[in-house]
């Protein structure tokens, strides 16, 4: 089995999760204007299992155990978007959610006006951090296109056309729950949520000097990582518990949300996912890598499933 025993496993999250914080610090240390500063730390900052930085990280780690500090700034700026996503869903205009990892949502704390900006200033502040910080030692057309691809994650072919085509599937477009298909569902979580976890794996291989083939493996790794995580999420959303998960549960049924555990069930959504943690461990296993951090991605997708949060 390819995954790292819970101890190194612990070890290992901790230690990646201590340079992803500092460093998100740096970054975010900007002082004017600085209301708008303060909103951005407040929901980069603020918490958060760093799964998508930790996933870059750890593709990096397996590829070239010298090339982790090449993937950490794009790590952090993947942190950046991933916030500023969760900014704008939270939104009264979106999901109108009031709390978030926990605490009062960035709206609810500096209003909507300053939450929108906060969000459009921490997706530039993405792209400026991949290009300007990632070391000189990785080519300029190697960084170019990396960018490039973060940018595509989040754009309409990635998270704001996954959220469109969410808003479609839900009461909020009229649309009936029974025309939306398991193809049509799939198909907006791979670009709502399973864009960026894909970007991740790719962007730490990527970065690490990956060759094509393992680029393809690395990109498909994340693609079962994303649609596992976002099964689990809507699961969770069922099972869950509030004060564990640092939001509200049954938001999903109560908005009329398509997901896939409404569409498929529980006992089928639960099957879908043993299903992914093969198909997900046999690729790593077959990658060829047997370094301790290839067992970390084995880890990390047990993470994304089995978690309670
Ligand atoms: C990217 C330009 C741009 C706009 C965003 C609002 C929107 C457009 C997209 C929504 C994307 C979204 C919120 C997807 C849900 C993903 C999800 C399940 C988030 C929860 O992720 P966790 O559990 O959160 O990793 P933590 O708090 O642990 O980081």
């Amino acid at each position: 089995m390819v995954a790292a025993t819970s101890f190194e496993f612990k070890e290992y999250v901790a230690s990646r999760r201590e340079i992803v914080e500092n460093r998100l610090r740096e970054y975010l240390s900007g002082s004017e204007p600085e209301v708008l500063w303060e909103s951005m730390r407040y929901s980069v900052l603020g918490g958060g299992k760093r799964l998508r930085a930790l996933l870059c990280l750890a593709s990096a780690d397996a590829l070239n155990p010298d090339a982790l500090e090449l993937a950490v700034p794009c790590a952090c700026a993947i942190e950046m978007v991933h916030a500023m996503s969760l900014i704008h869903d939270d939104l009264p205009a979106l999901d109108n959610d009031d709390l978030r990892r926990g605490r009062p949502t960035n709206h609810k704390v500096f209003g909507e006006a300053l939450a929108l900006l906060a969000g459009d200033a921490l997706l530039v502040l993405a792209s400026e951090t991949v290009l300007e910080q990632t070391p000189a030692d990785v080519g300029r057309s190697v960084v170019i296109e990396v960018a490039l691809e973060l940018a595509r994650a989040a754009g309409a072919a990635g998270m704001v056309g996954g959220q469109v085509e969410d808003m479609a599937f839900t009461g909020l477009a009229k649309r009936p729950q029974e025309l939306v298909t398991g193809a049509m569902l799939e198909s907006m979580h791979r670009r709502k949520t399973g864009a960026l976890i894909r970007f991740s794996t790719w962007s730490g291989a990527r970065l690490a000097g990956a060759d094509e083939s393992r680029l393809r493996a690395f990109a498909r790794f994340g693609e079962v990582v994303g649609l596992a995580f976002q099964i689990t999420d809507d699961l969770l959303d069922v099972t869950g518990d509030a004060k564990v998960l640092g939001k509200t549960p049954g938001k999903d049924e109560a908005s009329d949300k398509a997901t896939w555990v409404r569409l498929h069930g529980v006992d089928q959504s639960r099957a879908k996912l043993a299903d992914l943690e093969s198909e997900g461990k046999a690729l790593l296993s077959s990658s060829g890598l047997l370094s301790g951090a290839t067992s970390m991605l084995g880890s990390l997708l047990e993470y994304a499933i089995h978690r309670l949060s």
